[in-house]
């Protein structure tokens, strides 16, 4: 939930349905929210060849109807980290927060870039 996402569908059908940060937050499925985003639910299908991005803090659910082959890939980099490190916090996965907050760290040291 604290990172963001790609996934490229290969073959297949994917369903997405996502619940902004806002109302996610609302509905108790996540402790704390990114600043961005205030939009409505969102319903998505899927198509071979179809790359989809999930931002930091939407709630979702995948439905695969088909047999599917995807690759995907999380991160959390300078756009999300703060949100991330927030995050960790809230659930209590602090190894997670302070992980995230040593990278931050090292990034943004003045002598190593
Ligand atoms: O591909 C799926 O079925 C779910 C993937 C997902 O939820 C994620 O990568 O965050």
């Amino acid at each position: 939930m604290a990172s963001a996402a790609w996934n490229l569908l290969i073959t297949g059908r994917k369903i997405w349905r996502f619940l902004p940060p806002a109302e996610a937050l609302q509905r108790g499925m996540i402790p704390v929210a990114p600043a961005y985003y205030e939009l409505h639910p969102i319903e998505f299908e899927q198509a071979p060849g179809d790359l989809l991005f999930t931002p930091s803090g939407w709630a979702h659910a995948v439905e695969n109807p088909t047999e599917t082959i995807a690759v995907t890939g999380n991160y959390i980099g300078e756009a999300n980290i703060d949100f991330a490190i927030t995050y960790f916090e809230a659930v209590g996965e602090h190894n997670n927060a302070l992980l995230c907050q040593d990278v931050k760290r090292a990034f943004t040291r003045k002598d190593v870039l």
